[in-house]
């Protein structure tokens, strides 16, 4: 035997009791069998036992919630601890999402943008951003414009990513809904999935170790949680005590595909507990379900450097993408089921009412106000320049290598020969 393997077999009954757990004992039951903890470094919390059995699903984790689909609050201990002037913002900023969807779906089938992804269905999802603070940094998918917004982003801002136009934070070298601000701690998204989920891990290991008090918030749909990206993400997170917030928006479908067609365990929740990561389910339609899960996840994660997985449980009521036509694959008549049994607005608003800081007709005023707004702002953007051409080349390198400036005066030269087919003056000029 190898000198090495030697001393570690021989030390192998000091290092399992090492590795006990503080309180676990040698137990022993009234039959023969002993209840023994395993020795293996690999499962530190298991026993050994004489049955041949596997292990498969046992109970379904519940969902979390604290108001039902009228508003009223289940359980008085519950009661959300919010200011009037928090929940109204944060209705009125439901309410100005709609309506952004609304104009810029229209646009789009217009043919005035290329793309875009609506949150009709998800709106509750505001009430996560709510929980957190605005120094925590956000990594999205692409169906997150309601944290955006809540976190300040304006109207203006959001058009005019949509129409890649010269105030584009992203300088038009991305499709639309792929948005980013440094400023408001939002990471730009990009469309790979899941490719955020091990950045964010990454990142809320950095937060940590700079000893800073702020977290990571990762969003991602049930169907990027299929990617190996998610698995070493969460992983990685586990052990490292990573503060970052996995947010898993379940809405039933992966484009065409249903959740029931998509895995066989339970929901996207007992993967994170698999990776020993503290989990909660939650009714994502209820906004004040998902704000207490949030708060709370934040302070393990903060406070106490913990990883949580939140499955937030909600339903895509919009089509995919204007790519993409759902009554190909689900009935109008679920999708509209849906909308009038469970409405994250509606409850929301529901709730508003009871405690007497929404009146009937104040919602009409606000969507009115928010099209206005919207409105004007898609005007502007429509009417700005495309992003000067020499961005093209830029930000890559620090400085342009001598490929890149050789292509960059062979562009030039090209559009100044042939200045229609080139459209130069859509452009910015070069500054
Ligand atoms: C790596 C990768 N594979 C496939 C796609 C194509 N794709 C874009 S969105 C999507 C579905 C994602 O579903 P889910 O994560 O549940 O998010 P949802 O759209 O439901 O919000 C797919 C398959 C992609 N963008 N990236
Ligand atoms: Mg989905």
């Amino acid at each position: 035997m190898r000198p090495r393997l030697r001393a570690m077999l021989g030390k192998a009954q000091p290092l399992a009791r090492a590795m006990r757990p503080a309180g676990a004992l040698w137990v022993s039951t009234s039959s023969k069998t002993e209840r023994k903890k395993v020795m293996f470094p690999g499962a530190l919390n298991s026993v050994y036992t004489h049955d041949l059995r596997f292990a498969s699903s046992v109970e379904s984790i519940p969902t979390y919630q604290v108001m039902d689909t009228n508003g009223n609050v289940l359980d008085t201990a519950n009661e959300p601890q919010v200011s009037r002037e928090e929940a109204q913002q944060m209705y009125r900023n439901m309410l100005v999402l709609n309506s952004m969807d609304q104009v810029l779906y229209e646009a789009q089938r217009q043919g005035r943008i290329s793309f875009y992804m609506t949150s009709f269905g998800e709106e509750a999802l505001i009430g996560s951003a709510a929980a957190l603070d605005s120094s925590d940094v956000v990594f999205g998918q692409y169906r997150e414009a309601g944290v955006l917004l809540h976190r300040g982003f304006t109207i203006e801002q959001f058009m005019n990513q949509c129409y890649s136009n010269e105030r584009d934070l992203g300088k038009g070298r991305q499709m639309p809904v792929h948005y980013g601000t440094r400023e408001l701690n939002f990471q730009t998204i990009s469309s790979p999935l899941a490719t955020q989920i091990p950045q964010a891990a990454g990142a809320a290991y950095a937060l940590k170790r700079e000893g800073k008090k702020r977290c990571a918030v990762c969003y991602f749909g049930e169907g990027a949680a299929s990617e190996g990206d998610f698995h070493a993400g969460l992983n990685m997170a586990a052990t490292l005590g990573c503060p970052v917030i996995f947010y898993c928006r379940n809405n039933g479908y992966a484009i065409s595909t249903p959740a029931v067609e998509q895995y066989r365990g339970d929901g996207i929740a007992s993967r994170g507990i698999g990776y020993g990561i503290d989990t909660i389910r939650v009714d994502g339609n209820d906004v004040w379900a998902v704000y207490a899960a949030t708060r709370a996840a934040r302070q393990l994660a903060v406070e106490h450097s913990r990883p949580v997985l939140i499955e937030a449980m909600t339903y895509r009521v919009s089509h995919h993408s204007t790519s993409d036509d759902s009554s190909a694959y689900r009935s109008r008549k679920e999708v509209e089921d849906w909308t009038t049994r469970d409405n994250p607005v509606a409850r929301m608003r529901a709730w508003l009412e009871r405690r007497g800081w929404w009146a009937v007709g104040d919602d009409a005023e606000i969507v009115k106000a928010a099209k206005t707004e919207v409105l004007r702002a898609f005007a502007a953007a429509e009417r700005l320049k495309k992003p000067a051409v020499r961005y093209l080349f830029e930000d890559v390198y620090d400085r342009l290598t001598p490929e890149l400036e050789r292509e960059r005066s062979e562009i030039e030269a090209l559009a100044r020969k042939y200045p229609d087919y080139y459209q130069v003056n859509d452009f910015a000029r070069d500054n």
